[in-house]
């Protein structure tokens, strides 16, 4: 295995040591002290506590992140290599025999000349490992293979599509801590820690809220439920599910009406204004008001609160980005932005767009100007073979790879490397994915735990998890406000037998002879590089030098590497465009609809009357954590959550079983009556359940859930750029089942 280095802990005595890491249980990187003991040669990891030292998260931690040692140590962690038997259920095998016939396997479906044949999926988990995707890009250059596909793109893949129809500011957006007002819509960062970009912070987000408020910030949250956030705002609009598309388009006309635009601005840096004011001028606001059932005072109110104010953001999550019209959405939040001025100007201070450590690229010096729109990319990307998609800055889109698995022809894909994902319980439309899974030449999973997918892999490769590696916050550093580094060793000597999410590339490409062009360098099939080898191949731009950031432990703040925005290029000029190609079009559509799910096979207004959103639950991460027992006794199971007049309506009780019936398909759960959600909305948790059929009818309590990704419909009804299937706002009908007891 190529996958050792140096650790912190020693193996030798009986002994207990204090290590300084971060955890990647979820993305939000929180600095950790994590106790070692080491009995009889064995580490053991003990208590997990926040780092107090730390000077940017100051101690903070959550219920999973305490759990880190029940992960590690879990009964059901996987320490060896798993081969499918012809009859059914699993072979142990060495782990190097598993990769030896696994890169064999990968030789034959290559040998027939297309490298398209062979696909990656890449997790959340993959997310939570710097060295990852680099390693896997390069591994899928090296066959010629443009089929990466990420969890990136059943997630938010509209912030791929709206910089390229939009525009882009140079220098990123306002930091939220100058913020005077924030408007957030369908995210709930106290619970989920979605750091978005010019949006509430992700770091100790509670108490960063507070002490926000507390100097004066105006927070505008638009969610169906009231979450952990919305009880934080100035003023929440309780939007029905769904409908985000005309609430915006309201607020925006009423901006445009009243003139609340940055003109300046707008004269200097922004294309088609009269086309965007004549494009919502339909949306009058008693159309808006009956349409999204917030009250036509709280959409002026909101409007103006936002527009009026000197300097804040407005951010969009997952909510709105999987409703019908995401892409939509994400657009004209991005237009809020535009409109009202709200990024930094020369002379202001900004962390570098790049990344505090530069690690996603250079840190190029920051100019206070427009990057144009590009579309073009939306459409140059490898295609689809289905639904006329495309890769979008090199992201295949996940909710069309089962059918690029099923669709017979030239390019099919037959083989998947699913590494750190759950695709049963977590890609939408659970049913064409499990018909995909079973229907490949070869499938391998890369995991910790023989999950509902690896069920169905054919090889599954034991996996390292994250105190066994070094690492560096990727997905974190483009959302840190302050000039914050941070790096961690490897806590725990990695398990021999297993290997990393970038190892399993590195020893699949030794075994293929393949020669991996990382950015910082080519990895030839002869050599074996260590992991903290590795991940400074794939980020040579660091701006903090490699030994420097290894010697340290912790986190830590660098002043020098704050960057202060530069004077636009005298010549610059790119502009904003408010209204690209096809929104003006999608928007009258939007008015003209009586809802959003025109084309939803099997959909009927009279019967699909509420509409399921998701929500995240803070006890686990996607489908990870209700494995350990103290996590899941927090959490009980993924409840239907409605108002307590629903259940009424429906004829159930808190803590009846019932089912959920959207257009596609059937999931069975407990309801319970939830006075924080909006009359009509149901909510749920993602990503619970099992293999459909697998658990039999749910026990009572219903202590396992049930996988709302069954509910979608990846083919008639999707996002035309993105082919984002409804995966919020699902239209639903709720019904009882009779107890049987
Ligand atoms: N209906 C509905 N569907 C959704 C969503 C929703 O809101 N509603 N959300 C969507 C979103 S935003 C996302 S990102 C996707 C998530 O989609 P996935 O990433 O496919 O799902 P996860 O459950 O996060 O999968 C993580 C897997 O990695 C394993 N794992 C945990 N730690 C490690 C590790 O260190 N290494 C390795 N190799 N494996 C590990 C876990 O056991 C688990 O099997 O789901 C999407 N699906
Ligand atoms: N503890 C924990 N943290 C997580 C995860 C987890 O599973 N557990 N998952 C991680 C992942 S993969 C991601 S991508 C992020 C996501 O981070 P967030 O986007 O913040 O995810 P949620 O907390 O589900 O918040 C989505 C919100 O959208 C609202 N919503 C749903 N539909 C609509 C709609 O149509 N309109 C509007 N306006 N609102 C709507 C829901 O009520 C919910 O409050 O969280 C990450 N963090
Ligand atoms: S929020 Fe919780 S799970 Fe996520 S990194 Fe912090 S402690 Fe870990
Ligand atoms: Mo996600």
């Amino acid at each position: 295995m190529t996958t050792t280095s140096d650790t912190a802990a020693t193996t030798t005595t009986t002994s207990s040591t204090t290590a300084r890491s971060f955890c990647r249980f979820c993305h939000a990187a929180c600095p950790i002290e994590v106790e070692v003991e080491v009995l009889d040669g064995a580490e053991r990891v003990g208590a997990v506590r926040g780092d107090l030292a730390d000077p940017l998260f100051g101690g903070y931690t959550c219920i999973k992140g305490r759990h880190l040692g029940d992960q590690h140590h879990h009964p059901e962690r996987l320490r060896t290599a798993l081969r499918r038997r012809p009859g059914g259920g699993f072979d142990e095998i060495p782990t190097d025999v598993a990769l030896d016939e696994i890169a064999e396997r990968l030789a034959a479906v290559l040998a027939d000349g297309d490298g398209r044949a062979v696909a990656s999926y890449c997790g959340t988990a993959t997310f939570q490992n710097a060295a990852a995707h680099p390693v896997a890009r390069a591994f899928h250059a090296a066959i010629g293979s443009p089929s990466m596909y990420t969890s990136i793109t059943i997630d938010q893949p509209a912030k791929l599509v709206t910089p390229l129809r939009l525009g882009t500011w140079a220098a990123g957006p306002q930091p939220w801590s100058t913020a005077d007002v924030s408007l957030v819509v369908g995210t709930n960062v106290v619970v989920s820690m979605l750091g978005l970009p010019g949006g509430p912070t992700f770091v100790n987000p509670l108490a960063s809220l507070r002490a926000a408020k507390r100097r004066g910030l105006r927070l505008i949250v638009i969610d169906p439920r009231r979450t952990e956030t919305a009880a934080m705002a100035d003023l929440h609009l309780q939007v029905r599910p769904g409908e985000d598309p005309t609430l915006l388009a309201g607020m925006l006309r009423v901006i445009l009406d009243e003139g609340l635009i940055d003109a300046e601005f707008c004269d200097r840096w922004v294309d088609g204004l009269g086309e965007l004011h004549a494009a919502v001028s339909t949306f009058d606001i008693d159309h808006v008001a009956e349409r999204t059932g917030v009250p036509a005072d709280d959409v002026v109110a909101a409007a103006r609160l936002f527009a009026g104010a000197g300097r804040g953001s407005a951010t969009c999550g997952t909510g709105p980005n999987m409703a019908p019209h995401g892409t939509l959405v994400e657009h004209l939040l991005g237009v809020f932005n535009v409109v009202c001025g709200r990024f930094p100007r020369a002379g202001e201070q900004v962390q570098s767009p790049t990344g505090v450590l530069g690690l996603t690229g250079a840190a190029v010096p920051v100019k206070a100007q427009v990057r144009a729109p590009r579309p073009e990319l939306l459409t140059s990307g490898p295609a689809a073979r289905v639904r006329g998609l495309h890769s979008i800055l090199g992201q295949p889109p996940t909710a069309a790879l089962p059918d690029e698995i099923l669709e017979p022809g030239p390019g099919r894909v037959r083989a998947l490397l699913t590494v750190g994902g759950n695709p049963v319980l977590a890609w939408p439309d659970q049913g064409r994915t499990v018909e995909a899974l079973e229907s490949l030449d070869l499938h391998v999973a890369l995991d910790i735990r023989v999950s509902a997918t690896a069920r169905l892999a054919d090889y599954v490769v034991p996996s390292l998890l994250s105190l066994e590696r070094p690492d560096v916050p990727t997905n974190v550093d483009r959302w840190f406000e302050d000039p914050y580094v941070m790096y961690t060793p490897s806590v725990l000597t990695p398990p021999s037998g297993m290997v990393d999410e970038a190892g399993l590339y590195v020893e699949l490409a030794r075994r293929l002879g393949l020669t991996l062009e990382l950015p910082g360098g080519n990895l030839g099939p002869e050599e074996r590089p260590s992991a903290d080898e590795v991940l400074e191949r794939c980020y040579p731009a660091s701006r903090v030098p490699w030994d420097e950031l290894r010697s340290g432990r912790g986190g830590s703040l660098r002043e020098e590497l704050t960057l202060t925005v530069l004077p636009p290029d005298e010549d610059a000029r790119d502009r904003f465009r408010v209204v690209p190609d096809g929104l003006a079009d999608e928007l009258a559509a939007v008015r003209r609809d009586a809802d959003p799910y025109g084309g939803l096979e099997g959909y009927d207004p009279e019967v699909h009357t509420a509409r399921l959103t998701s929500r995240r639950l803070k006890g686990v991460f996607n489908s990870s954590g209700r494995e350990i027992e103290r996590l899941r006794a927090r959490e009980g199971t993924s409840f239907a959550h409605a108002h307590p007049s629903d259940l009424e309506k429906w004829g159930v009780a808190d803590g009846d079983l019932v089912d959920v019936v959207s257009p596609r398909a059937t999931v069975r759960t407990v309801v319970r009556a939830a006075p924080d959600m909006r009359p009509g909305a149901v909510s749920m948790a993602h990503a619970w359940g099992d293999l459909p059929g697998a658990a039999g009818p749910p026990p009572e309590p219903c202590v396992l859930g049930d996988t709302t990704g069954r509910l979608s419909d990846n083919a008639s009804a999707y996002d035309p750029i993105t082919g984002l299937p409804v995966m919020s706002a699902i239209p639903v009908a709720i019904r009882p089942v009779a107890r049987h007891r």
